[in-house]
């Protein structure tokens, strides 16, 4: 599995942020908001930090729910991309 860093940094992120789940070469989260609105304006603020980073996770929206499934297809492992914009991700929520 082609990474740029090592089992040590995946641990770290993890541990750090429980609420991120490690699911074979992606990690995923489940935000819960107040209502749709917010899960949309949380929607429109990841959507603009994937654009600048150029990398897109993978959305699902249900009304208050917004699930996050992130990993980089490219090299078919996870990346610090991956775990950059993850962290970017908590911030806005
Ligand atoms: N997003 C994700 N999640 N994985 C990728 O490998 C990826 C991407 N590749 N966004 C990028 C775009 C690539 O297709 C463009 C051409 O840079």
């Amino acid at each position: 599995m082609p990474t740029d860093f090592n089992a040590d940094q995946i641990e770290q992120f993890l541990s750090e942020r429980p609420a991120w789940i490690l699911e074979g070469v992606s990690i995923r989260r489940e935000y819960v908001f107040e209502d749709f609105n917010e899960a949309l304006g949380f929607v429109v603020r990841v959507g603009a930090a994937s654009e600048v980073a150029d990398h897109h996770p993978d959305i699902d929206i249900r009304w208050n729910r917004v699930t996050i499934v992130l990993s980089t297809h490219s090299a078919g492992a996870l990346t610090s991309k991956d775990l950059v914009l993850g962290e970017q991700f908590d911030t806005f929520a």
